[in-house]
């Protein structure tokens, strides 16, 4: 039977009843703040709706419900907007927060649906994390296909296939799970190998009259807010601090451990961990969201641009990545991290988005004032971090991703590819974006045949199966065709001096890289 889109949450929180602790108290005061906005985008669903055709799920989010003493981390932002999104879609959900509750859920009876070989629970889909995905198979030895994976920094192809990784030097921390990758969901659009299921943010206001957005920028108050919320992260930034604080007031929400004197420096107006409700007033009232470097690509710089704020961050040269960086290291990716948010960086950019080498006090000077000069910066938020954005992307993934089905994926269809061959050493995830395209995995199977070679004039002297993330490539050194063997390498991440990768693009709606217009 259909799922009905529901412009009620209430079936969420009887689903949260008998859940309790500080995530599950910050994801009831998350989902409540933003309850009116998901019902008016659910109203506006129903109007515009095409979207009537999928089948209601029986869901199941099972993670860790705590949060620990920096306050509310990323994740519980996602895990409440995924619970508001499948609720508002009309889905039915069952949580589980803990060990105990996940133990009594695990056992009970076979359900129905599309995935029945596979499926030991009552559940069509299970979202978890790498956590609870370890957890799971420790318990049950669970098989995976109806299972999604919150994994906010992504897992490329090459890591996730334990064989090609132990054998090629792709070493994780996290595990080999052989999963098809775009069962890994992101925070935000990291590496299209994976599906981004992002999170919603505060929303700009739409079609607001210049005048009242000068009024607006006039509310706002020569003050900065730094984005840190524990001491550590404060560590060597004194300087550009600052020299920042030269030109604004400059506010904090450093966690102040009780009985524990700051470490801050005098001229910080802290206030400690604030709820997210203070926290987003703070930042309405603000010009210039400051970035130190640390934490990487998490979701208040997305809320700062859409109240209104710039974001200053610092730029990183050389880039950190797993082969330099702590925090980084283990995690199954080679992306290299050219900011600390280069989503805001390369996606959003100024006016809203400075980055700035924060050793170079004149740089971040000369960008302060200049920031304070512009008359007025529109708030803005991309669509995918509106409540329609992020709706109509699980909406689409629910209806069309379908990891049980043995057969090759038809979503989006094979009139959405855009063929490209890149050049030597280009990843695909570069080539389509130079295009201002998207690679898209899940049409690599069009290409991997010696006919889409033919196709674009290649003359292959031969042409070998391999095993091997680059397939399918083009070498010029003896006019060598690669052709992928394993389908869970197609990967839009990877690049080789030697080799010209053949890459399958498409173009994506403004403001929603995952979904592609329609082509029929
Ligand atoms: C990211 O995790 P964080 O928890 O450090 O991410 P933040 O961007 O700080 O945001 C989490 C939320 O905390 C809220 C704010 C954000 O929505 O509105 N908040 C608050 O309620 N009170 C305050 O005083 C300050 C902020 C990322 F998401 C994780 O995936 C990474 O593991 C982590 C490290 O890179 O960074």
């Amino acid at each position: 039977y259909g799922a009905e889109i529901r412009t009620t949450l209430s079936p969420l929180h009887a689903a949260m009843r008998n859940n309790s602790g500080p995530a599950v108290t910050f994801i009831r005061s998350r989902v409540e703040r933003i309850s009116e906005r998901w019902k008016q985008a659910a109203v506006r669903m129903r109007q515009s709706s095409n979207q009537t055709d999928s089948t209601q799920m029986k869901c199941w989010p099972a993670f860790r419900g705590s949060t620990g003493e920096g306050g509310p981390l990323g994740e519980l932002v996602q895990w409440a907007d995924l619970s508001a999104s499948l609720t508002i879609l009309g889905h039915n959900l069952t949580f589980s927060t803990s060990q105990q509750q996940l133990h009594s859920l695990i056992g009970a009876a076979p359900g129905r649906g599309s995935c029945p070989i596979q499926r030991p629970l009552t559940f069509d889909l299970i979202y978890t994390d790498y956590h609870g995905l370890a957890h799971l198979q420790g318990a049950m030895g669970l098989a995976f296909l109806h299972y999604q994976i919150l994994d906010s920094f992504g897992t490329e192809p090459a890591f996730n296939l334990g064989s090609y990784a132990r054998s090629h030097g792709y070493k994780t921390l996290w595990g080999s799970w052989g999963l098809q990758p775009l069962q890994y969901m992101t925070m935000f659009p990291h590496t299209p190998d994976n599906s981004f299921l992002g999170f919603v943010s505060e929303e700009a206001v739409k079609d607001v009259k210049e005048e009242e957005l000068e009024s607006d920028s006039n509310r706002k108050n020569r003050i900065a807010v730094v984005y840190g919320k524990q001491d550590y992260m404060w560590k060597g930034k004194s300087e550009y601090v600052e020299v920042i604080s030269e030109e604004l007031e400059t506010h904090a929400t450093v966690y102040q451990p009780p009985g524990l004197t700051s470490n801050l420096p005098s001229f910080i107006r802290n206030h400690g961990l604030l709820t997210q409700e203070h926290f987003l007033r703070l930042l309405r009232g603000a010009k210039v969201f400051v970035g130190l470097g640390f934490p990487y690509e998490g979701p208040a710089p997305i809320e700062a641009i859409a109240l209104g704020c710039v974001f200053l961050q610092p730029r990183f040269d050389p880039s950190h990545s797993s082969e330099n960086n702590d925090f980084y290291k283990g995690k199954p990716t080679t992306r290299q991290i050219s900011s600390q948010h280069p989503y805001a960086e390369k996606f959003i950019g100024k006016p809203h988005v400075w980055t700035v080498d924060v050793s170079n006090k004149t740089e971040v000077r000369e960008a302060v004032r200049a920031i304070l000069r512009t008359e007025v910066v529109k708030p803005f938020t991309p669509r995918e971090f509106t409540c329609e954005g992020m709706l109509e992307r699980v909406h689409d993934y629910i209806a069309h991703q379908d990891f049980c089905s043995k057969s090759l994926p038809t979503w989006p269809p094979e009139c959405a590819l855009r063929v490209h061959l890149g050049p030597l050493g280009q990843s695909c995830e570069s080539v389509c974006r130079r295009s201002s395209l998207v690679c898209e995995p899940a049409l690599f199977h069009h290409l991997n045949t010696p006919a889409a070679f033919a196709r674009l004039k290649i003359g292959c002297s031969s042409t070998r199966q391999e095993v091997n993330h680059l397939f399918p490539a083009y070498s010029p050194w003896g006019q060598q065709c690669g052709l992928q063997q394993d389908p869970l390498l197609f990967s839009c991440a990877g690049s080789d001096l030697s080799q010209r990768r053949l890459c399958p693009c498409r173009a994506h709606l403004p403001g929603q890289v995952a979904l592609s217009p329609d082509c029929l």
